[in-house]
């Protein structure tokens, strides 16, 4: 049995505990640890853990009932964690963001560079959803020759929390689409445009400006768009369509039974994203656990993805001032992520 240390107890650490507890093979928690002990407790209480609460992140980090660290916590406090982790030279899986600069995911690369080992795998579990699987193999195998364009949707129905502002749009949404193109397009960032569309009037947050579309370039030319709303009303709703030299591959818009009833043929909707990628959520975590078990390093998005996506996502916030194109600089990849 994997024992593994849970960092923040919020609403994506109690999908993952659930997982665990009820789903997946090889793991238990042993210890977690919040800034609020509350948060702690109720993770351990609703699903019955056997787990105790770390007096500190460096204590869970350094326990020798932990072998490995899943980080839950607020997008700017994963930075800790997972250089503890690396420090102690321990599996890490960290929710995405990496961090939410371009400093923090430095740190954290120097420190896999220093360890000359990868102990990192970030939490995009899009990766890990079979539809993206199938479209990254049909791109992969040349079925539709170069990609050269791109379309995708991210439209969620309501915010996931009252504090979603502007730069949410990109650092919480959007860079589920930065970490996915560059996956399936085999190909680095040139530039990253945000350009706000005519807003919604059923946006209740006037510090969040809603809908935003979002284009990227790739150095060798190709360019996707990205439709964003939080507002969608509807449901959840992603899209991800490949325009390649001989053919198109695409997400299916939902991946549902047909339902013929009441004068109507139709599809349901998910309501948000923990019901359309539960299944990816299961996978990313149980290759995980399955790679730390076997003392192997992790097979998922590393921290050098991380970083990818920090770059890009800042740029991109950067852009929401000017509504221009930002060139995208990436410092040199090291050795360590050249294979993967
Ligand atoms: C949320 O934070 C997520 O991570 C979801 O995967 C994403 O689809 C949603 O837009 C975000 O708010």
């Amino acid at each position: 049995m994997l024992k593994l240390g849970l960092v923040g107890c919020g609403a994506i650490a109690h999908t993952h505990t659930a997982n665990i507890v009820n789903h997946l093979k090889g793991a238990q928690i042993t210890q977690v640890y919040d800034v609020f002990s509350a948060a702690a407790k109720k993770i351990i209480r609703d699903y019955k853990l056997k787990a105790e609460i770390a007096p500190s992140i460096d204590d869970l980090v350094n326990s020798p009932d932990v072998d490995a660290i899943l980080v839950c916590s607020r997008n700017d406090a994963h930075v800790e964690p997972i250089l503890a982790a690396i420090k102690a030279h321990k599996p890490v899986f960290s929710e995405k963001p990496l961090a939410t600069t371009l400093a923090d995911c430095q740190k954290i690369v120097a420190a896999e560079v220093k360890e000359g080992q990868r102990f990192v795998q970030v939490g995009f579990m899009r990766r890990y959803d079979p539809f993206y699987q199938q479209l990254k193999e049909t791109i992969d195998t040349g079925k539709i020759g170069q990609p050269l364009m791109g379309y995708c949707r991210h439209f969620t129905a309501e915010p996931a929390t009252n504090y979603f502002e502007t730069p949410n749009m990109i650092n919480d949404a959007f860079i589920h689409e930065i970490d996915i193109i560059h996956w399936l397009f085999n190909d680095d960032y040139d530039s990253v445009q945000v350009q706000f569309a005519r807003q919604n009037s059923l946006n209740k947050n006037e510090n969040l400006t809603d809908p935003q579309i979002a284009t990227v370039k790739m150095k060798h030319g190709a360019i996707v768009n990205t439709y964003l709303t939080q507002n969608a009303q509807y449901g959840y709703d992603v899209k991800c369509q490949v325009i390649g030299e001989k053919g198109i591959a695409e997400l299916p818009d939902m991946p549902k039974l047909e339902m013929h009833q009441a004068g109507k043929i139709y599809h349901e909707i998910d309501h948000d994203w923990t019901y359309r990628f539960a299944e990816a959520y299961q996978l990313e975590m149980q290759d995980f656990i399955d790679h730390a078990q076997n003392n192997e390093d992790p097979a998922g998005p590393t921290a050098w993805d991380g970083l990818i996506a920090a770059v890009t996502a800042d740029n991109a916030i950067k852009s929401q001032s000017s509504q221009q194109a930002i060139k995208i600089e990436l410092p040199e990849q090291p050795q360590l992520y050249q294979s993967k």
